[in-house]
């Protein structure tokens, strides 16, 4: 019997590229760079947001533009800390001003209103996994290593990354957020479902595996244990408690 529909996400809009206007847009992710799993065999287009972006090319530098696109960094960074920390209700622009040595209304210029920073910062956050994805490719393992690889490269941007730990509050806190933000998990859950069917093809699943559900239950377990480990250990240890898991989930998954 075929799988059921995980109802991964359909194609967002077209993208932007880095430099002018992107610390507002709905919707929209900052470019990335990657292939999935590029071990032996062919392996399938990396969903949408792992996608090889293009690259958006200007004339020259312009150091008025890097100048605003520092701005913006340096404040969305003051503000994944805070979200991290307090949460969105619980965060304001004037913090977040304060924070950067910055005026309210500089930090409305970049980003109209707090709603807009949130999807920023859960953007960025999304923004870190093709990079990770791209440098685990490169490393040239087969899918479901590269699958193994790609949970582990998480589990310690959890631990070491504040846009990593408050995109993922953010999306927790969501039906707080009167904003449009990307649907979670599925891009996590299409991207480990694709190296699966690939590894299923080479025969590194166990018999009767299958590779959306095992993907699914990848996702669910990862999310649990960097929410424990947040909960008790401020995600300390998160590195240590997703190993642990990870070695007992990929034993169940792997053809002996
Ligand atoms: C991941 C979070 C936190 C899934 O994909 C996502 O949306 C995720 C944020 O919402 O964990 C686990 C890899």
């Amino acid at each position: 019997m075929p799988e059921p529909d995980s109802g991964t996400r359909p194609e967002t809009g077209a993208e932007t590229g880095t430099g002018a206007g992107t610390g507002a847009g709905a919707g929209s992710r900052p470019e990335t760079t990657a292939g999935a799993g590029a071990g032996a065999g062919a392996a399938a287009e990396p969903p949408g947001p792992f996608r090889v972006r293009p690259i958006a090319t200007r004339r020259g530098p312009d150091p008025k533009q890097d100048r605003a696109a520092r701005t913006r960094l340096l404040v969305l960074t003051a503000a994944a800390e805070l979200f991290t920390a307090r949460g969105f209700r619980h965060t304001s622009v004037q913090e977040v001003a304060d924070r950067v040595g910055m005026t309210k209304g500089a930090v409305y210029f970049h980003y109209p209103t707090k709603e807009a920073l949130a999807v920023a910062v859960v953007e960025h956050h999304y923004a870190r996994w093709p990079l990770l994805l791209a440098g685990v490719t490169a490393e040239g393992h087969g899918p479901l290593e590269t699958a193994e690889r790609l949970l582990a490269g998480a589990a310690l941007a959890f631990r070491d990354d504040v846009v990593v730990q408050a995109g993922t509050r953010l999306q927790v806190e969501r039906p707080q957020i009167d904003a449009e933000l990307p649907t979670p998990y599925v891009d996590w859950t299409e991207l480990l479902a694709g190296l699966l069917s690939h590894a299923e093809t080479l025969g590194e699943l166990r018999a009767g595996v299958r590779p959306r559900t095992a993907a699914r239950s990848l996702v669910a377990a990862f999310f649990g244990t960097q929410h424990i480990s947040d909960v008790l250990r401020e995600r300390a240890d998160i590195v240590e408690r997703w190993s642990e898991t990870a070695e007992l989930l990929f034993r169940a998954i792997r053809a002996d």
